[in-house]
């Protein structure tokens, strides 16, 4: 029986490879995975506690918020205020971005952006969600004040990503440009331990995700998609929260889709909070992630903390096929070199 390894251990054996390390990353890393257990420990309880139903608040997307979001939020601030490594947070949740205080005069130089608890709709429905979030090295000076500009980084200048999945058990997923690994939480010591060694995403999958109730409010060439994944007989899983959806494929093989709709022309998905993140593990699994324009999504320009994107992403050989399939039915140019 292979013996136990913590994430805390993985994060610190991972760092002595890295000549350059200075143990900021590491202590960033450590501390989001104590805010992950501790959402984890409410989000399991989320149907006992009165923290259900809407805070009746609504966030900058005129969504109603459900108390656990606004809960878990507050927990992910409070870890990274305190952990004297993040120098400022931007949160799905919020407008703006906030700016910490030097703990202890130390000057941090990471940026952490992250969705505390996304697909929260779900949870009083007792369906998986997840938290995602990415780190960034800041652009300014760490003598100075935190700009916006700080923020308006491409998902290539990601340091590390990761999402933590609370579903049949919680698993967190983190890379930091050198593979993807996986931690599943045992409860009965209250450590993420190494579950998911090396992730490889398969270059193929049986499986499509989408929300096909749109499926008339999407473009021609993404019906034509659709019905040739159907046509295929290939099989659809939609959850309805992205963390839930990326990850099965990321474990099964498969594609992930949300195209522009009416109703959301940019695309619904923010590029800040869930496409760079999470296509960066996708990449570093050995996937894909395109816009449903047929761009890197880590190559997109942000231009806002809120800016939504279109996704295609999951097994390399699907993406390259829906490329395909799109450069053969739209007039959209191929953007791939
Ligand atoms: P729809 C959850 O609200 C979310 O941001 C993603 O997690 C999920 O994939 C998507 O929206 C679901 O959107 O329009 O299909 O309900």
């Amino acid at each position: 029986m292979n013996r136990i390894v913590t994430l805390d251990e993985f994060i610190l054996r991972t760092q002595k490879e890295i000549s350059s390390a200075t143990g900021e990353l590491s202590a960033l890393l450590r501390d989001i995975g104590v805010a992950a257990k501790i959402v984890n420990r409410e989000v399991n309880k989320a149907g006992l506690v009165n923290i259900l139903g809407v805070a009746g608040s609504e966030n900058t997307h005129g969504e109603t918020v459900q108390k656990l979001d606004l809960y878990a939020n507050e927990k992910l601030i409070d870890c990274l205020k305190n952990s004297g490594e993040c120098a400022a947070v931007a949160s799905e949740e919020l407008e703006d971005f906030i700016s910490f205080p030097n703990v202890k005069g130390k000057k941090a130089k990471y940026l952490v952006v992250f969705d505390p608890l996304d697909g929260s709709s779900n949870i009083d429905v007792n369906v998986s969600v997840g938290t995602i979030f990415g780190i960034y090295r800041r652009k300014s000076k760490t003598t100075g004040p935190i700009s916006m500009d700080d923020f308006m980084q491409k998902g290539s200048d990601l340091v590390a990503a990761g999402y933590v999945l609370y579903g049949t058990s919680t698993i967190l997923v983190y890379t930091t440009g050198n593979g993807v690994n996986g931690f599943t939480l045992d409860p009965s010591i209250g450590e993420f331990c190494l579950s998911h060694r090396d992730v490889k995403i398969p270059p193929s999958g049986k499986q499509y995700s989408v929300n096909q109730g749109y499926y008339l409010k999407f473009d021609l060439e993404m019906r034509r998609y659709i019905d040739y994944c159907s046509d295929s007989n290939m099989g659809l899983r939609y959850i309805g929260s992205m963390v839930s959806d990326v990850h099965r494929i990321i474990c099964n093989g498969g594609i992930f889709l949300y195209p522009n709709t009416r109703k959301y022309p940019q695309g619904k998905l923010r590029l800040l909070y869930e496409c760079n993140p999470l296509s960066f593990i996708v990449e570093q699994a050995g996937g894909q992630a395109i816009t449903c324009q047929l761009e890197r999504i880590l190559d997109l320009d942000v231009n806002h903390l809120h800016q939504r994107a279109t996704i295609a992403i999951g097994s390399s050989d699907m993406v390259k096929e829906f490329q395909e399939f799109v450069e053969k039915y739209s007039a959209i140019p191929s953007f791939s070199n």
